[in-house]
């Protein structure tokens, strides 16, 4: 029985960093780079879904993807 939902205090290698989270986000064919087309995608707002199934997961990540996703959000809805 695994405890997916603790939260630990203790440092560990594999606590996901803003950029972390950018990549796993952005890259939506899993070769480990944000390529142009998908630099794109994310700017046209296509990430938007994909960052909600990510807070969706929870845990720390998925704090960071629901932030990265109001300001997602911010950014559609101020688009000029
Ligand atoms: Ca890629």
């Amino acid at each position: 029985m695994t405890d997916e939902n603790e939260i630990s205090t203790e440092p560990t290698d594999e606590e996901p960093t803003p950029d972390e989270l950018d990549l796993e986000t952005y890259d939506l064919d899993g070769d480990g780079k944000i390529s142009v087309i998908e630099a794109e995608r994310a700017r046209l707002g296509l990430v938007d879904a994909r960052l909600e199934e990510i807070a969706e997961e929870g845990g720390v990540k998925g704090a960071l993807a629901e932030a990265a996703h109001k300001v997602v959000d911010k950014l559609d809805n101020d688009d000029a």
